[in-house]
C-alpha cells in the first residue's frame, strides 16, 4: 500500500472549477474505463472533465454511462494534446507506469499539470504528486470508492453502474482470492442505486461478436497441455485474427479458460499481432505470475494476473522459448 494523498489539499484544490482529464492504460478494461467513468460523473458535476484513452476499447462496454463522452487519443492527437496541455489536474488511473499510456506517453509526462494515481498495480511509477496505490485491492474501482467517498461525493446510479462494472470485471464477478469482505461491501452500498446487475452482466458477456466464437474454437484447438507443471497455453495466429475479422475486446477472458481444467494452475495465452507476440498470464493459488512475466517476457502485472510481450513474432520459437522458460523456472 502506497499513498501520500493529502485530501484537505485536493478538496481545497477542487473547490475552484478546473480543468481535468482522467486518463488510463492503453486498451481500457471495465476497471479501467469503470473508474475513468466513475470519477468523470463526479467531478463533471463542478469541472471541466475529459476522459482521455490511449486507443479503442471493446464495444462491450460501450453502453457504460458518459462513455459517449470518452475521447480517443489515437486518431484524434491533436484535440486531445491541446486539452491535456491545458488542464489543471490529470488523473492516471488503473495503471502504474507511464509506458502504459503509449503514445500518450510524452504529452503526459511533459504536462505540467497537478497528478494523481489511482491504481492496484505492484511497483508504481513515482510519477505524480499524489499517489494511492494498493496492489492488494482487486480493482482501481474499490479505490476509486474509497477516493470519492473521502472527497465527499455524493453516489449516484451513474457513478455506481460504473464501479459495479469495474469491480466485476477485474474480480471475475467476484470470484478472484482477492475479493474480500469489503469488496462486497462497497457493491452492497452500490446496489442502494437502483443499479440492474443482471442488466450489466449481460451487457458485459452476452453481447459478443460470432468472430469472438470462431477465434475461440481455434484457441481450444490449440490448446497445449504440460501436465506435469500443471501448466496449459493457448495461442492466436495473426492470420486467424485476419480470417475471422477480429474486434478488440474478442479475445477477453480465454485466457482463464484452461484454468477450468482440474490439474491447471498455470495459463498462457499467446497472441502474433504484426509488431510481436502480446501474452498474457493467469494462475491459481502460489505461481507468481507477476515474477515469471518481469523476468523473462519484458511484462508484469498482479500475482494471479500478468501480461507480456515478446518483439519478435515467430509463434514456433515464442512457444518452445515459454517451454524452456516453464521448465528451467520450475526447476528453480
Ligand atoms: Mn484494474
Amino acid at each position: 500500500m502506497v499513498s501520500n494523498i493529502d485530501y484537505a489539499f485536493i478538496q481545497n484544490f477542487l473547490s475552484t472549477k478546473k480543468n481535468i482529464v482522467i486518463t488510463t492504460h492503453k486498451t481500457p478494461d471495465g476497471d479501467a474505463l469503470g473508474s475513468s467513468l466513475a470519477l468523470y460523473h463526479q467531478l463533471k458535476k463542478n469541472h471541466n472533465v475529459s476522459v482521455i484513452v490511449p486507443n479503442e476499447y471493446p464495444h462491450s462496454l460501450k453502453w457504460l454511462p458518459g462513455s459517449s463522452s470518452v475521447l480517443i487519443y489515437e486518431g484524434g492527437e491533436s484535440i486531445c494534446n491541446s486539452i491535456i496541455h491545458n488542464a489543471d489536474l490529470l488523473f492516471f488511473l488503473d495503471f502504474n507506469k507511464l509506458y502504459r499510456t503509449h503514445t500518450m506517453c510524452s504529452v503526459l509526462e511533459s504536462s505540467s499539470a497537478f497528478k494523481i494515481m489511482i491504481d492496484h498495480h505492484e511497483e508504481p511509477d513515482g510519477c505524480c504528486d499524489y499517489i494511492l496505490s494498493n496492489s492488494l485491492v482487486a480493482s482501481t474501482a474499490e479505490l476509486m470508492y474509497d477516493f470519492l467517498k473521502h472527497i465527499d461525493c455524493e453516489l449516484n446510479q451513474d457513478i455506481s453502474v460504473c464501479l459495479y462494472t469495474g469491480i466485476i470485471t477485474d474480480t471475475g464477478s467476484l470470484r478472484y482470492p482477492n475479493v474480500t469482505r469489503k469488496t462486497h461491501e462497497i457493491i452492497s452500498d452500490l446496489m442502494r442505486f437502483d443499479i440492474s446487475h443482471s442488466d450489466i452482466h449481460e451487457k458485459l458477456y452476452d453481447s459478443q461478436n460470432k468472430s469472438r466464437l470462431d477465434l475461440l474454437r481455434i484457441c481450444l484447438q490449440n490448446l497445449k497441455l504440460y501436465n506435469s507443471q500443471h501448466a496449459a497455453l493457448i495461442f492466436l495466429m495473426e492470420s486467424d485474427l485476419i480470417d475471422f475479422n477480429y474486434q478488440k475486446g474478442d479475445t477477453e477472458g480465454f485466457v482463464n479458460l484452461p484454468l477450468s481444467l482440474k490439474h491447471i494452475t498455470f495459463s498462457t495465452f499467446f497472441i502474433q499481432f504484426k509488431d510481436g507476440i502480446k501474452i498474457s498470464f493467469r494462475s491459481q493459488g502460489d505461481f507468481d505470475v507477476n515474477s515469471f512475466a518481469k523476468l523473462y517476457f519484458n511484462g508484469g502485472g498482479h500475482k494471479n494476473a500478468a501480461g507480456g510481450f515478446i518483439d519478435n513474432k515467430d509463434m514456433d520459437s515464442a512457444i518452445a522459448y515459454f517451454e524452456n522458460t516453464l521448465k528451467t523456472h520450475l526447476e528453480k
